[in-house]
């Protein structure tokens, strides 16, 4: 068995074919680890998670915000936005199987064997991996729970507050963690977080830097796999942190990387994307 892992796919079915097609993936013995943001903004978001939905005991994947989205647009919690492509799945006549399934993914996969994390956007620096595994369940078990999954998704969205306190509560406690695994790339040492700026590490508001390069990081030396950044384009400086996001469907590229053997390989999406 290998392992490997995928960065933000947003839709681009056809490049993560052809990757999987280059290591010769077999679903049966392999396995495919996935950043999250699987839909939105690429042009075959209901393709893509029927591929991977068809291929579930294969698959481990964290969820995005692009995810996250998906599931409170379904639940008309949340309408979709200009230059969402998320329609095709809401009408899709097997909708709720897909949804149902990607309701059920996890916000950071744990992998005690390997000692690797994987996560959407980060893990903020004053959480050790002890800490931020308890307050991924604390979203997971929301997600899953019929009666909690509504008041979830419907305080999901905003950008504060901009900082964990431990004795925030309820839906804003939820929204602080959603945010820091799906949706940070600058923050303050203690944590604070900028979600405005979407450009790369250059663009560092003062007192901010990226999650992954504060000194002081609790998780600093563990094994992270990560997307959500395009900007970035692959490239981190900190030591055991792995950038996946390489903006396939900006025209960048898709990346796979093999887990087991630290070999990446990379889709160019330009000639395979309309
Ligand atoms: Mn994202």
């Amino acid at each position: 068995m290998t392992v490997y892992a995928v960065g933000d796919l947003q839709g681009c079915l056809d490049p993560l074919k052809c990757l999987l097609a280059r290591v010769a993936f077999d679903p049966a013995r392999d396995r495919l680890w996935l950043v999250g943001d699987l839909v939105n903004r690429g042009p075959q978001s209901l393709e893509t998670l029927r591929f991977l939905y068809a291929m579930r005991e294969a698959v481990v994947c964290v969820l995005g915000n692009h995810d996250l989205h998906l599931l409170a647009a379904a639940h008309n919690i949340e309408r979709l936005k200009k230059g969402d492509t998320l329609r095709e799945i809401l009408e899709a006549p097997d909708r709720d199987e897909l949804l149902d399934w990607l309701r059920l993914q996890k916000l950071l996969h744990y992998d005690a064997e390997r000692d690797i994390v994987m996560v959407h956007a980060g893990i903020p620096p004053q959480w050790s991996l002890k800490k931020a595994l308890r307050c991924a369940e604390e979203v997971e078990d929301a997600l899953r729970d019929d009666a909690r999954l509504l008041p979830f998704l419907d305080g999901m969205y905003g950008n504060e507050p901009s900082r964990w306190d431990s004795d925030l509560k309820g839906v804003t406690r939820l929204r602080v963690i959603t945010n820091y695994f799906t949706r940070m790339r600058f923050c303050k040492a203690d944590g604070t977080l900028d979600l405005k700026t979407k450009e790369g590490v250059g663009s560092a508001p003062p007192g901010y830097l990226p999650w992954f390069n504060h000194k002081q990081r609790k998780t600093a030396g563990q094994k992270i796999i990560f997307g959500h950044w395009a900007a970035l384009e692959g490239r981190c400086d900190a030591p055991g942190v792995t950038a996946l996001d390489t903006g396939c469907v900006w025209g960048g590229a898709m990346t796979l990387l093999n887990v087991d053997s630290g070999e990446p390989y990379r889709c160019d999406c330009k000639e395979l994307m309309p």
